[in-house]
């Protein structure tokens, strides 16, 4: 074995991020991480994003180490993510980091969550442990049907360790996603991540968590809404009827 350090991929999905694309990039390379790749997966933004993405690409320092994931049309954040996971794995990701372009997920928690992989197959960045916390401008009621959908209806419903469940600022080791049938994820939006913990929990991923500040988006515009945070909560029960039967001896050993 050579100890090159072990080559980190951070998917990026887009939809219109065109003000916070020439930013992100720029502040994920200047985190001086070895061996540090990024994936943008671009649901042909009308923005430009995409192009604007491939134009980054191609800049001095940038070039073969960001690459662009073009897909169609817009079919929303779990679609993205898995393409851009198995894009990922094709290209030999040890480390998979998935986030947000609006800086919600902030590159400085990067390490964080690169120091605590090591010890686990997951690691999610919380909003609801000790040390997380949200936007200030989050009213009342916001906050506290958030914390009380990821803290004890989630936890409660699923029994999986995950204290921020609908959390997108996460890192995957590699053998936890190859082991994991991404062709069975069905969901989208919030609960697309919920099942994706959970399949990693049942199948006998050791996850963890360390804290993270989640600002709100100061460019562009939000593509969840309430409606979406509602169905995710009802949608809850469905990923463990899908997927409770799932045990360790499923796990795959090689990608397709
Ligand atoms: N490729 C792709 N990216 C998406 C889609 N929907 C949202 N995104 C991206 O996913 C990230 C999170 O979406 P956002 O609208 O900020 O959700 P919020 O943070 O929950 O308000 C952002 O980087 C979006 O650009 C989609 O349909 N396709
Ligand atoms: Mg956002």
């Amino acid at each position: 074995m050579s100890d090159a350090p072990p080559k980190v991929m951070v998917v990026l999905p887009t939809y219109n991020e065109s003000e916070n694309i020439g930013r992100i990039v720029p502040a994920l390379f200047a985190l001086g991480i070895p061996n540090l790749h990024l994936l943008v997966v671009d649901d042909n933004s009308p923005d430009g994003t995409g192009a604007k993405a491939e134009e980054l690409g191609r800049q001095e320092g940038n070039a073969g180490r960001l690459a662009v994931l073009h897909r169609k049309k817009k079919q929303g954040l779990g679609p993205a993510y898995i393409d851009g996971f198995k894009r990922a794995l094709s290209l030999g990701a040890d480390i998979i980091i998935q986030m947000d372009a609006d800086f919600s997920h902030q590159p400085k928690y990067i390490p964080h969550l690169l120091t605590a992989i090591q010890e686990r197959d997951l690691i999610i960045g919380s909003r609801y442990i000790e040390g997380g916390s949200v936007d200030n401008s989050w009213g009342l009621i916001r906050k506290l049907l958030s914390w009380w959908a990821n803290r004890v209806y989630t936890p409660g419903i699923l029994r999986a360790p995950a204290r921020d469940a609908t959390a997108g600022f996460r890192a995957w080791r590699r053998d936890c996603l190859v082991g994991m049938d991404l062709d069975q994820i069905k969901a989208n939006g919030y609960v697309f991540q919920v099942e994706m913990m959970y399949v990693a929990y049942r199948l006998g991923y050791r996850i963890g968590e360390i804290p993270i500040h989640f600002p709100d988006r100061q460019f562009g515009k939000s593509k969840m809404s309430g409606g979406i945070a509602l169905e995710a909560a009802l949608r809850v029960l469905q990923i463990k009827r899908r997927h409770r039967r799932l045990t360790p001896a499923q796990r795959r050993l090689a990608p397709p």
